[in-house]
């Protein structure tokens, strides 16, 4: 008997910028990742308001997925997915965000994904919002720091719920909503659409970093995004009750360096921010004490949480599930002088304990099992689901085609373990999605060359390949751990 539930979400995790492609095809308009072009490991990504002719930019065919989606999710069902975690790129169906009208097209093409899902058994759980805010909403309204764009997503959500009523039934809001709490600059524009005027007006790229940050339009945007998120799930439950809608954390789980008291406190304080306030007002449905302190602790003004009618919607509009990426740990210290790594979004110390990949994402399965027990007991009653965990690597194809990726299935299997342990321990796991099931455009680096999937995509850097898919060993493995419910993971 395995010890997952019966019902068990194998599956993977993908987002439309990232595998669709056809960036203007069906109607869609312009969303953020298409003004992003390509970086790698030491050259960060850029960005420039218009698009440039000739200049390569990986989200515009990404893995072509737009049109190969039929045989992507054939290859999912020979794994024997249970579910498929997709997003639906907002521009498909707004394509400024906010027309009147739904684009029929885009709305077609998804009904299309979810039959297709369907005929293979395979679930589609679907984030409303991945790092795909039309660009018209970025230059109109300045993302999410508007208010009025609330309106906008609750439509675009409703739009997506009322058509989609019986064809899914697992939705996400917003994908890492956490992401910009942290003062990490891509935060701003990717998850809020937040872009002053100076940075529209550009000329010649820039890197993220290098975007003008206010710190209270990017609060406020989050804020903001809290409310919409709340009103699209009491909306979402109007329209199915049986629905379930969760939010969605990039958690990244901290670890002292030294058991020096002040760097258990930096810990706390770490976890507390990144993690902890979104997690709250969107399970618990009010803000942790400890929001107000950091914001003003940065000088904020605060009135913004205290809208009395924002607050009412954020109470009533908890989520029925919380899921989380999971990647690695970081370790923090006081000490000056410590060696660094990077992660996803934020590095942190290096832990001696622990390798990384190439991209110095330590591998932590055991991190794995500590913060699933920490989110079980901080929302108790609350199922939980990771949602995205995965290697990035650089694979070799040999030369009668096949892939050897050991170092990936030795990566998932720990991590399964981890899983396991943390279920034998009361955890309330009810599934997991893989990130990128099939080879993608990185979200950090804009690279093909840093590889997820089990499924091979003959896509490269430099714009060659002819986007045929193929079958890594881990494709094999992957199967027969879904097949067995977790059972079988040597
Ligand atoms: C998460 C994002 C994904 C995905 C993943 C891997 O933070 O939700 O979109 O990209 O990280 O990161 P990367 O693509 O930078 O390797």
């Amino acid at each position: 008997m395995s010890v997952f539930r019966d019902g068990f979400l194998w599956g993977g995790a993908t987002a439309a910028n990232q595998c669709e492609g056809g960036y203007l095809e069906g109607g869609k308009g312009l969303s953020v990742p298409d003004l992003l072009l390509g970086g790698d490991v030491n050259t960060p990504r850029t960005f420039c308001p218009t698009i440039e002719p000739g200049v390569f930019y990986p989200s515009h065919e990404a893995v072509d997925m737009y049109h190969r989606y039929k045989e992507d999710i054939a290859l999912f069902g020979e794994m024997g997915f249970k579910c498929y975690r997709l997003s639906i790129n907002w521009g498909r169906i707004f394509p400024n965000g906010d027309d009147e009208e739904p684009n029929e097209e885009g709305l077609a093409f998804y009904d299309s994904v979810f039959d297709e899902c369907h005929k293979y058994g395979i679930e589609p759980l679907v984030t409303l919002c991945h790092y795909e805010i039309p660009w018209a909403i970025v230059t109109k309204y300045k993302g999410f720091s508007d208010r009025r764009v609330i309106d906008l997503f609750v439509k675009y959500a409703t739009t997506c719920f009322k058509r989609y009523k019986d064809k899914v039934k697992y939705w996400l809001t917003f994908n890492e909503i956490n992401i910009p709490i942290m003062d990490e600059k891509m935060g701003d524009f990717y998850g809020i659409g937040v872009v002053q005027d100076e940075d529209l007006k550009r000329t010649s790229p820039c890197t993220l970093p290098e975007i003008t940050d206010v710190p209270q339009m990017r609060m406020e945007a989050i804020h903001n995004e809290f409310v919409a998120s709340a009103r699209a799930v009491i909306e979402g439950h109007k329209i199915n009750p049986d629905f379930m809608i969760g939010n969605m954390i990039c958690h990244i789980t901290w670890y002292p360096l030294t058991p020096h008291p002040k760097d258990m406190l930096e810990v706390q304080k770490r976890d507390s921010i990144c993690n902890d306030i979104c997690g709250d007002v969107q399970v618990r449905g009010a803000y942790p004490y400890f929001a107000r302190t950091y914001y003003q602790s940065l000088g904020l003004d605060t009135s913004f949480m205290d809208n009395e009618e924002d607050l009412e919607i954020i109470r009533k509009g908890t989520v029925d599930f919380y899921t989380f990426s999971y990647y690695m740990s970081n370790c923090v210290t006081i000490q000056e002088g410590v060696d660094m790594v990077k992660g996803n979004m934020m590095g942190g110390a290096k832990n001696p304990y622990l390798k990384a990949s190439d991209w110095g994402w330590q591998i932590d399965p055991d991190g794995l099992r500590y913060t699933l027990n920490k989110l079980a007991s901080r929302y108790p009653g609350t199922p939980l689901m990771v949602v995205e965990n995965g290697f990035g690597a650089f694979d070799k194809v040999e030369e009668d085609g096949s892939i050897h990726d050991d170092y990936r299935i030795s990566y998932f299997r720990e991590h399964i373990k981890a899983m396991r342990e943390a279920v034998k321990d009361g955890v309330p796991l009810i599934g997991y999605t893989t990130w990128g099931p099939i080879d993608l455009v990185s979200a950090g680096t804009g690279q093909y060359a840093k590889r997820y999937g089990f499924i091979y995509v003959d896509r490269h850097d430099d714009g060659t390949g002819d986007f045929s898919r193929s079958r890594k060993d881990s494709f094999y493995w992957y199967q027969k751990v879904c097949r067995s419910n977790g059972e079988v993971i040597e």
